[in-house]
């Protein structure tokens, strides 16, 4: 099996202060953060970013900031968000692509999120890819629902693209694909022959699914955006805490754990 990528998805979109107290937002409490992480085992940090007042933000300035601190601090790879806050309308969206972090998420479809919708209709699948790939972005496929993993099969083979593929299952959102048992094994077996895939739970699903990720031979995503328990009534202390985790399951399980240069040559950065 090839080394374990860890992904720490540290600030995301929806999580606050007040569900997580540990929860980074400014550009230095990110870099630090990100900078556990990496000691911890990660190799790539998805970012979202926040206001003065922690709300979300796609600002490109407030981007640039954390992606400068992350860069100072670290060598991780830096993978923005295209997705940001249900509520952030294309235009906003896409706007930080120009600052050409080495990746960013795509989710190629559009899907119910809790009460509300995360907004991905074709022409916008579309747009944002083309960006990417003017910039030379990887894009990670962020995959909700199986029939995602076929429109980004689509824009790939439409565009007759060559880059190498990687995916993210992200499980367990309510209105959207649930961490059922076989839920990581059905979408790695429908995703490209070459492509690497990881994984993430949402919440009480988050361990299950690292789990079956990791025994399936594919990576592992965590951190505040999808978790803040460590386990049943305790908060993680860290996202770091949750890295660790994900590489001591690695490790037990026989898989070295990928630093960025690794996971760089393993998605052809
Ligand atoms: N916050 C969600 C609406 C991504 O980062 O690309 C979208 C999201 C996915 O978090
Ligand atoms: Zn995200």
């Amino acid at each position: 099996m090839q080394p374990l990528i860890i992904t720490c998805a540290g600030v995301g979109a929806e999580v606050t202060r007040a569900r997580q107290p540990a929860l980074p937002l400014t550009a230095s409490e990110i870099a630090e953060d990100a900078a556990q992480c990496r000691a911890a085992g990660a190799s790539i940090y998805h970012l979202h970013v926040r206001d003065g007042e922690g709300h979300p933000t796609m600002d490109v300035d407030v981007y640039n900031a954390a992606l400068t601190a992350i860069r100072d601090a670290t060598d991780l790879i830096v993978q923005f968000s295209s997705g940001g806050a249900v509520t952030d309308s294309e235009d906003v969206r896409i706007a930080p692509l120009d600052l050409q972090p080495e990746m960013a998420s795509l989710t190629t479809g559009t899907v119910n999120f809790g009460s509300e919708v995360f907004w991905n209709p074709p022409a916008l699948i579309e747009r944002f890819y083309r960006r990417m790939r003017e910039l030379g972005i990887l894009p990670e496929f962020e995959i909700f629902e199986p029939g995602m993993i076929a429109n980004a099969q689509l824009i790939y083979e439409e565009r007759a693209e060559s880059h190498h593929r990687h995916f993210d299952f992200v499980l367990g959102v309510p209105g959207a694909m649930p961490a059922w048992d076989d839920s990581v094994g059905y979408l790695a077996q429908h995703t490209p022959v070459g492509a690497t895939w990881s994984a993430t739970g949402i919440g009480r699903w988050h361990l299950m699914v690292t789990k079956a990720a990791i025994e399936l031979g594919g990576h592992v995503r965590t951190g505040f955006e999808d978790v803040v328990y460590f386990e049943r009534g305790r908060l993680a202390d860290s996202n770091a805490h949750l890295v660790g985790r994900v590489a001591r399951m690695g490790r037990d399980a026989g898989r070295e754990i990928a630093t960025p240069d690794m996971t760089r040559n393993l998605l052809g950065l």
